[in-house]
Parts: structure tokens; C-alpha cells; sequence
């Protein structure tokens, strides 16, 4: 009996050794990034790799089954004559958001910064030989906007890269492989992208789908030396499940949160962390050519306002050109988004989700007792709010702040609008007492 006791006594204090060794304290400066991320709201997500010269998507070489050393050669004719980081940056001041993440290896394993870890990477593979992820870092600090690094987990092209995954089987890999070494390649990629380019405020994982659930890709290893080289260095993870242990963000991708109607975001409930969700401008992520689907201003403006209200930010994407521009839409569009933030962006900016949740009719956000009506889409021009608070006061929040006309109501109040709203988005203040 005795014996058992003690038994019992090492195995209890070993679990609780375990679970406090696995428990991730964020740091001061991780968790006052959360913040300032939550406030950032709008962010412009770039997919720009060798695959842009085939213009068709960035998964062009698992699509069409492209031998990846065939694949490879791309790189030799990769001279994006026209990038000019300045440019870059200066296109996403002017749409308003207020940090970047560009993808800096893809699946197609080609590594869009200067790595020593492989040659097959910009500077070392093409004749342009810059590194492109330095400069930019550079003109963002200059220009004053974030920088997030989109990193995938998933490689079509590594030997090292092993069990194959679900994608990808047709480019031509080898059978077997050395999945320590593969890790130990993130890492010291990680330790670069972390140590040569100045405070990075988010790492994108993506990927981590292409593996069954059960396959350990030891991500308590990698988000943890992230943190001790940056420990306020966001977390993010595309893995379209809920947040696990380590992270600092939860992303949806093509998907309010809680929402599933891109079908990745079946297991996603939403944790407690910030929230983003990422979205196309047209169909594609990469550049393609052919995709002139383009979402329309007011499309993109009530996807950023609903992101607002479901309290998550909108990471925007654009696919570059393989010369270095962005499309003359995608310039346009984001031109738009910033004109329209220029007037709204206080309702939109440092804003958190509003009292009350997301209705066919719009959402609201909430600054302190500052509560925004957006309505996007009213048939009526009455609209009953389950307001509690008994004071309050309204105004539109453009048109000169005209009061609104408020009546009570049974729990709560209706705002009588003057005519059924038609601009992009009706904004009404209500100041809450
Ligand atoms: O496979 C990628 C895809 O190419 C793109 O990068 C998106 C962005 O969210 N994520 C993956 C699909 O889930």
C-alpha cells in the first residue's frame, strides 16, 4: 500500500512538472503586441515567389505535377526588374492597413530571402540576387508599418521533407527522408528570419494541414525558440483548427470566424486569442493572370467593417507580378479601402467588437463608450438595437454628426433613420452613458 502511495505521489508530481513545462507564459511584450495587433485591424498579405512567372497561383507546380528540379529553374530567369520596396509599402499606407505578411518560403520551398541554410533562395538562385525580404524590412521600419512573416511548414521540393504529405505527391520527391533534419532547417531559417531583419511582429505558420492530425511536427519546439530569440513575436498558425498551445493568433482563412463557407474552418471554434481572417482580392493568391475576379470596393470595405465586428483584423492579399508591381486592380482597390478609412477609420481602427454581434443587417464595433453602427445592408430605415444602456445618444458618425432620432423600445432602442440607407456604410454613433 505504501508502496502504491508513492507510486502515485512520483506520477502526480511528474504530470503537474509536465503540464507546467508545456503551460506558455506570453511575455509582457508579447501580450501588449496582441494588443497593438487587435488595434492595427487591416493588414495586406503579399504571395509573391517564383511562381508568379507562370501566373497562374502558387500552387502551380503540385496542380500541373511539375518535377520540382524542373521547377527549379525558374529561379534562373527570376529578375522582378521592376520591385522597389518604396513602392510596396507606400501602396499599403494608402490602403490604410497597417502591417504586411509576405510570404518568405512557400510550399514550393523556394526561399524569398537571403538563407544560409539552402541555396535555393533569392539571393543565391537568381541573377537578381537581392534580398528582397530586407528591403522591404527596411521601408517598413522607415514607413512605420509591421512586418509578419508567412513561413510554410510544408515543402514540395526537400528530400528531407518526410512522410510526404497529402499534396505534392506528384513533383517528383524521393521516398524517404530525414524529418529531424527538416526541423532542424526551420529552425535555423527561424533564427535567421528572427535575428537579420529587425523586430518581426508575427511568424504565419501554414501548412500543417497537409499532414494527418496525429503526425508530431513538434511545434512546442519551434514556438519556443521563436519566443526566447523574439519573445514578442506573435504566433500565428493557419491550421484551421483551434488555437494550440504556444500560439499567440488565431487566423480564418476566407472566413468570419466561425464561419464555414470556405470549408477550412470546419474545426476552427475561436479561442481567446486575436483573431484574423485572410481573404482574396480576386480568387488567387499568387499572381494569375487570367483571375480578374476582383472584388468589388464595397465588397472589400464591408468584408474589413464585418471582420471589425466579428473583432478579428482582415489581412488583405495581393499576388505581385514576377515583375515586382502589384496589379493595376489590386492598386485600385486598395486605394479605395484607404480613401473610405480616411472618414471611417476611427470606427474601424483600435475598435473591438461592438455589444452587439454580428446581423444580416451589419455589425458594430465599440471604443470605450463610443458604440458604431455599421449598417451595410438595411431595407428599413428604422433599426431596433438590444441596447441595455439607459442613457444614450446618437448621431451619424459622417454627415456633420446630425443626431439620430432614437425611440425606446421594448429592451432596448430603435435609431429612426431619415431614408433607407444606400451609402457603402451608414455609421452611426451612439454614445453610451
Ligand atoms: O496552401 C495555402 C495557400 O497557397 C495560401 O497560402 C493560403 C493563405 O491562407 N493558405 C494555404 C491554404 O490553406
Amino acid at each position: 500500500m505504501k508502496q502504491f502511495i508513492i507510486l502515485l505521489f512520483a506520477f502526480l508530481l511528474a504530470t503537474a512538472g509536465i503540464t507546467a513545462q508545456q503551460r506558455y507564459n506570453p511575455s509582457e511584450e508579447n501580450l501588449n503586441n496582441r494588443e497593438a495587433f487587435q488595434d492595427m485591424k487591416f493588414g495586406v498579405f503579399i504571395h509573391w515567389g517564383i511562381y508568379s512567372m507562370m501566373a497562374d497561383g502558387e500552387w502551380i507546380m503540385n496542380n500541373k505535377n511539375i518535377d520540382h528540379r524542373e521547377y527549379a529553374t525558374l529561379a534562373d530567369g527570376f529578375y522582378p526588374s521592376r520591385f522597389n520596396a518604396a513602392t510596396w509599402v507606400s501602396h499599403v499606407k494608402a490602403s490604410g492597413a497597417k502591417y504586411i505578411c509576405i510570404t518568405t518560403r512557400h510550399h514550393d520551398g523556394f526561399s524569398m530571402f537571403g538563407t544560409k541554410q539552402s541555396p535555393y533562395n533569392i539571393v543565391d538562385a537568381t541573377p537578381f540576387r537581392r534580398d528582397v525580404i530586407g528591403e522591404l524590412a527596411d521601408e517598413c521600419r522607415r514607413q512605420g508599418i509591421r512586418l509578419h512573416f508567412y513561413y510554410s511548414l510544408l515543402d514540395w521540393a526537400r528530400a528531407d521533407y518526410y512522410p510526404i504529405g497529402r499534396t505534392g505527391k506528384g513533383v517528383g520527391r524521393t521516398e524517404q527522408g530525414d524529418w529531424e533534419s527538416y526541423h532542424r532547417f526551420m529552425l535555423n531559417q527561424l533564427t535567421e528570419l528572427l535575428t537579420n531583419y529587425g523586430e518581426v511582429g508575427a511568424i504565419w505558420f501554414d501548412g500543417k494541414w497537409d499532414q494527418p492530425d496525429h503526425f508530431d511536427w513538434r511545434l512546442r519546439e519551434i514556438y519556443d525558440h521563436i519566443h526566447r530569440i523574439q519573445p514578442g513575436c506573435l504566433i500565428i498558425n493557419n491550421h484551421h483548427i483551434a488555437p494550440l498551445e504556444g500560439e499567440d493568433g488565431q487566423t480564418f482563412e476566407k472566413d468570419l470566424p466561425g464561419q464555414n463557407q470556405s470549408g477550412y474552418s470546419g474545426t476552427a471554434t475561436i479561442g481567446q486569442l486575436p483573431l484574423e481572417t485572410c481573404e482574396t482580392m480576386n480568387r488567387s493568391w499568387g499572381y494569375n493572370i487570367t483571375d480578374k475576379n476582383y472584388k468589388s470596393e464595397k465588397e472589400l470595405i464591408h468584408y474589413l467593417v464585418k471582420a471589425a465586428g466579428n473583432n478579428a483584423n482582415l489581412l488583405m492579399n495581393v499576388g505581385p507580378r514576377p515583375d515586382g508591381t502589384f496589379p493595376d486592380i489590386a492598386v485600385q482597390r486598395y486605394n479605395a479601402m484607404g480613401e473610405w478609412l480616411k472618414t471611417y477609420g476611427e470606427t474601424v481602427y483600435g475598435t473591438r467588437g461592438g455589444d452587439i454581434g454580428p446581423r444580416d443587417w451589419g455589425v458594430t464595433t465599440r471604443k470605450g463608450n463610443r458604440l458604431f453602427v455599421h449598417i451595410l445592408n438595411l431595407k428599413d430605415d428604422a433599426l431596433y438595437l438590444p441596447i441595455e444602456a439607459k442613457q444614450v445618444k446618437a448621431v451619424h458618425f459622417f454627415a456633420g454628426r446630425k443626431p439620430v432620432k432614437i425611440t425606446r423600445a421594448a429592451d432596448g432602442i430603435v435609431l429612426q433613420l431619415e431614408r433607407i440607407p444606400d451609402e457603402t456604410d451608414c455609421v452611426v454613433e451612439v454614445e453610451m452613458r
